[in-house]
């Protein structure tokens, strides 16, 4: 039998050879071998990593990388109900409204942190990709959202974060919420620059962000 490593390796092996059977097929192994499906999603992440930085590198090109992501894609289809199947019950964290940016078509690192927040114990209310910047703050009236996160892949569309900004305000709501923002392009500094509350780098990170935020509303709100 494969070991953990070897099971995990072959993972990222398929995204970054754009083999979907392959990562699918990699995925139930690992499911079947029980290994923790955060991790599974871990290196599968990185696999996606290393196609963008050899498309940065231009090394591969936009085939090779929607290739990639089709392989994430379904990988992700496979562990992702065993991820929500290890989902705490128990108490609502908080209400969360997340989207990449209008003008944006980036999405797997988005889904993946809907998902994970979704896990943690958040509602979390998926807006999808290209959503335009007056969709956050209606979305998040509507639900009486506590946190607000906005993803952004490209340096032209991150400047829609300020606008999400903006709308929160126009709406009112502004200091109702907590924002956060993130995606390869965005950085501490930038979250500052716009206003954001807080920044994550990945995933995992957005989670205990996200609790972090909405201990520090519940700290605003008194409760
Ligand atoms: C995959 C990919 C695509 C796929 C997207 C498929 C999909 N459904 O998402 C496809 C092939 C469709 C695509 C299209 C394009 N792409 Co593209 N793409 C990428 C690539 C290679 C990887 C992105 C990715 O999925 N990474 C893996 C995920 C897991 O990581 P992530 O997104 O960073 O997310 C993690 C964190 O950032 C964080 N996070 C993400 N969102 C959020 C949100 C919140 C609230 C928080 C807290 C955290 C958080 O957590 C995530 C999980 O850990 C990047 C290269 C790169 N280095 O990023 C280029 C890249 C982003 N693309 C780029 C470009 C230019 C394009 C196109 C314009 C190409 C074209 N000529 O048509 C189009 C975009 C059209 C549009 N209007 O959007 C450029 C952007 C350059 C720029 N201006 O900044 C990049 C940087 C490549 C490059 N070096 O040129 N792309």
């Amino acid at each position: 039998m494969a070991s953990k490593e070897e099971i995990l390796q072959k993972a990222k092996n398929a995204i970054e050879s754009f083999n979907k059977d392959e990562a699918v097929a990699a995925a139930k192994e690992a499911l079947d071998a029980n290994i923790d499906p955060v991790e599974v999603i871990t290196v599968l992440t990185e696999g996606m990593r290393e196609v963008g930085d050899k498309f940065d590198k231009g090394e591969y090109f936009l085939p090779h990388v929607m290739a990639a992501s089709e392989a994430m894609k379904v990988a992700v289809a496979v562990v992702e109900p065993a991820l929500k199947a290890g989902a705490k019950a128990g108490d609502k964290l908080g209400t969360v409204v997340i989207g990449t940016v209008e003008g944006d078509i980036h999405s797997i690192g988005k889904d993946i942190v809907a998902t994970m927040l979704g896990i943690a114990g958040f509602e979390v209310h998926d807006l999808g990709r290209d959503v335009p910047v007056t969709e956050f703050a209606a979305k998040a009236k509507e639900v009486n959202a506590d946190i607000v996160g906005s993803s952004a892949l490209m340096t032209t569309t991150m400047l829609n974060q300020e606008r999400v900004e903006e709308e929160l305000k126009k709406a009112g709501i502004r200091d109702k919420v907590k924002t956060m923002v993130g995606g390869a392009p965005i950085t501490q500094e930038w979250a500052d620059k716009v206003g954001a509350d807080a920044y994550a780098e990945s995933a995992t990170e957005a989670v205990v962000v996200a609790k972090k935020l909405m201990a520090s509303l519940k700290e605003v709100k008194g409760a």
